[in-house]
C-alpha cells in the first residue's frame, strides 16, 4: 500500500482516537466512602473458599488503591497456591481472572504471570473453548463471560489472539450471549470491555490493524451498548443487582457510543448505595466487582499503574462489623413446598427454622427421599452451585442446568444465599437455557 492509501486511514484513526479514550464515570464521592464500609467488610472478613473467589477480591482491592500488604499479601498466596493445585484444571475465565489479579497494578505478583507461562496456557484455553463450539454446536466448554474474561487478559498482557477471530466470535448475534433467548448485561458488559480493549490496542497500533475488523468491532461494541441500555429498569439498574457493576464498566469505557441523555449515571449509582445500604452485597465476589465500579475504575485499568496509586489508598478498613444477622433466641419454624421437576413434578412439604436458605431446604428433602431429592453441589465463587439432582447432570453442551425458581419465578439468588419464606413454592427444574 502506498503512503497515499494510508494516510487517509491514519488520519480517520487519529480522529477516532480522541473520543475513544475518554472516559464518562460517575464515581462515589469522598464524603460517601463510609457508604462502601458493607463491601470492604464483606470482601476482607470472608474464609476464600475458592481461589477464583480470591482472585476477584484482590484484583478489586489493587485496582480500588488498597496496598494494606496485610490483607493483600495471604491473597495473594492463596490464588497462586491455588494455581499450583488445579494446575491445567483452571477454566478460562478462571486463568483469565487469576491473571488480572496477579498482574493488576505492576506488582512483584506480575512474575508469577510469565514464570509460569499462564498466558501460553490462556491461549490454549481459549483456542479449547472454540473448538469445543465447533464440535458442540456453537457451546463453548464455559460460558461466554468466560471467552470475553480470556480475551481482555490476553489483550491487557500483550498475550497472543487473533482479531479477525475475536471479531467473529464476538458478533452480537451470537447464542452464547442469551440465556432463555434472553439478553444477558454481565455476558455483554464483559464483552463491551474486551472488544474495548482490542479496539484501542488496533488503534494504538500494538496490533497490526486491519480496517474491516476495527469496524467490525466497533459496531459490535455499539450494538451491545445498544442491547446492555435496553435492559435498564427504572430505578437505573441493569439487568440486575448483580450485573449492574459490570454493566456501568461497559458503559464508561464506551460513551462514544452513546448519548448522555441515554443513561443516567447518577441515578445508577445512588440505587446501587441503597441495594448496599441494604445489604445486597453479602457474597465477596458481589462485592469486589461493584466496588471496582463504583471507585470509577474498569477492569480496563489493570495494566495502567496510575488507577493503583489513587483511590482508597490507606483507607481505614473496618475490621469486624457487629453481625447483624443475630438469630432470634427460639427460632420459629416455617413450612415451604419444595419440588424438582424434570418432566414429572416430584413435591414434598418441609419445615425449616425461619431465616433458612434455599440449600437448607434441600438438605431437609433429601433426608426424607435421597432417591428423589439427592443432589450434588460445587463450590463456586458465588457460593454453593448445584450440578445435578436425582443423579441428572447439568451440561454445558446441551446448555441445560438446574434453575431456581420461587412460585414460577426464576431467582436471582444461589441456593447458599436465598432465604425462603413461609408457604413458599420452591422449585428445582431441569432447564435450557
Ligand atoms: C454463565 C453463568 C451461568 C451459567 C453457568 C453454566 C455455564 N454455561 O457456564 C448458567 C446459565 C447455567 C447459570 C445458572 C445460574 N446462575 Co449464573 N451466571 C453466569 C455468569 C454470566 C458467568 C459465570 C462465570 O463463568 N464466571 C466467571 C468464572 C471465572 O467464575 P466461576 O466462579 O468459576 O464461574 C462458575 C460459577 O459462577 C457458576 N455459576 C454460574 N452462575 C452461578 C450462580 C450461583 C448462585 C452460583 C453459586 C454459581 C454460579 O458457573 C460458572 C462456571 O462454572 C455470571 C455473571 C457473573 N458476574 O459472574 C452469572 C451469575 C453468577 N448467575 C447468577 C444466578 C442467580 C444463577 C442461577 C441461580 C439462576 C437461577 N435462577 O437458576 C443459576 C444457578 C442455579 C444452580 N444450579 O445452582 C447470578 C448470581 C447472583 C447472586 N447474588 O448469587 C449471576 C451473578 C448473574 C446475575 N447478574 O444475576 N449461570
Ligand atoms: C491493614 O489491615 C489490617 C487488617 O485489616 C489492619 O489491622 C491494619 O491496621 C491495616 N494497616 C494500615 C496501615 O492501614
Ligand atoms: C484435573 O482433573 C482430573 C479429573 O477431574 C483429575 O484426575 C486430575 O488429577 C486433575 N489435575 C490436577 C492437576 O488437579
Ligand atoms: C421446629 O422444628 C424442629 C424440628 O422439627 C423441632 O425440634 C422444634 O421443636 C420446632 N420448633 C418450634 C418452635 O416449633
Ligand atoms: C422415594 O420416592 C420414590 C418415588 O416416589 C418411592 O418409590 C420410594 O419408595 C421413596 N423412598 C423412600 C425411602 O421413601
Amino acid at each position: 500500500m502506498g503512503q497515499s492509501h494510508l494516510l487517509p486511514i491514519l488520519g480517520l484513526l487519529f480522529f477516532s482516537l480522541i473520543p475513544n479514550q475518554l472516559c464518562k464515570i460517575c464515581e462515589v464521592s469522598e464524603e460517601n466512602y463510609f457508604r462502601l464500609h458493607p463491601l470492604l467488610s464483606t470482601m476482607t472478613n470472608s474464609k476464600y473458599t475458592t481461589g477464583t473467589q480470591s482472585a476477584d477480591v484482590l484484583l478489586s482491592l489493587r485496582l480500588v488503591g488498597i496496598q494494606n500488604q496485610t490483607l493483600i499479601q495471604p491473597l495473594s498466596q492463596q490464588v497462586k497456591k491455588y494455581v499450583g493445585r488445579k494446575g491445567s484444571n483452571l477454566s478460562s475465565g478462571q486463568l483469565a481472572l487469576i491473571t488480572l489479579a496477579l498482574g493488576a497494578c505492576r506488582t512483584a505478583d506480575e512474575i508469577f504471570i510469565y514464570e509460569n507461562h499462564l498466558l501460553g496456557h490462556l491461549e490454549n484455553k481459549l483456542q479449547a473453548e472454540i473448538e469445543n463450539m465447533k464440535a458442540h454446536d456453537g457451546s463453548p466448554l464455559t460460558n461466554y463471560y468466560q471467552l470475553g474474561l480470556g480475551v481482555l487478559a490476553l489483550c491487557l498482557f500483550r498475550g497472543q489472539y487473533s482479531t479477525s477471530q475475536v471479531a467473529e466470535l464476538f458478533a452480537p448475534e451470537n447464542k452464547n450471549y442469551y440465556f432463555h433467548g434472553q439478553f444477558t448485561v454481565d455476558t455483554g458488559a464483559m464483552a463491551v470491555l474486551a472488544l474495548t480493549c482490542v479496539k484501542r490496542g488496533l488503534i494504538n497500533g500494538q496490533t497490526k490493524t486491519d480496517k474491516k475488523d476495527l469496524r467490525s468491532i466497533d459496531d459490535h461494541i455499539q450494538s451491545l451498548v445498544k442491547k446492555i441500555l435496553s435492559e435498564k429498569k427504572e430505578n437505573g439498574l441493569i439487568g440486575n443487582t448483580f450485573s449492574t457493576g459490570t454493566a456501568m464498566q461497559a458503559l464508561f469505557v464506551s460513551s462514544d457510543h452513546y448519548k448522555e441523555s441515554e443513561w443516567n449515571c447518577q441515578q445508577t449509582l445512588d440505587t446501587i448505595l441503597k441495594e448496599i445500604s441494604q445489604g445486597a452485597f453479602t457474597l465477596p465476589a458481589a462485592a469486589a466487582q461493584v466496588l471496582t465500579t463504583l471507585m470509577g475504575k474498569t477492569y480496563l485499568d489493570v495494566d495502567k499503574d496510575f488507577s493503583c496509586a489513587s483511590g482508597l489508598g490507606n483507607f481505614n478498613i473496618p475490621s469486624h462489623e457487629p453481625d447483624t444477622t443475630t438469630p432470634p433466641n427460639s427460632p420459629t419454624n416455617i413450612s415451604v413446598h419444595y419440588s424438582v421437576k424434570i418432566s414429572e413434578i416430584y413435591s414434598t412439604t418441609i419445615t425449616v427454622p425461619s431465616g433458612s436458605v434455599f440449600l437448607d431446604v434441600m438438605e431437609e428433602a433429601r433426608k426424607k427421599n435421597e432417591t428423589v431429592f439427592g443432589f450434588t453441589v460445587e463450590q463456586s465463587s458465588w457460593g454453593p452451585y448445584i450440578t445435578s439432582v436425582q443423579g441428572l447432570k447439568a451440561n454445558n453442551n446441551d446448555r441445560t442446568y438446574w434453575e431456581l425458581l420461587s412460585n414460577g419465578r426464576s431467582l436471582s439468588q444461589g441456593v447458599g444465599n436465598y432465604v425462603v419464606h413461609n408457604s413458599e413454592g420452591l422449585e428445582v427444574r431441569w432447564s435450557k437455557y
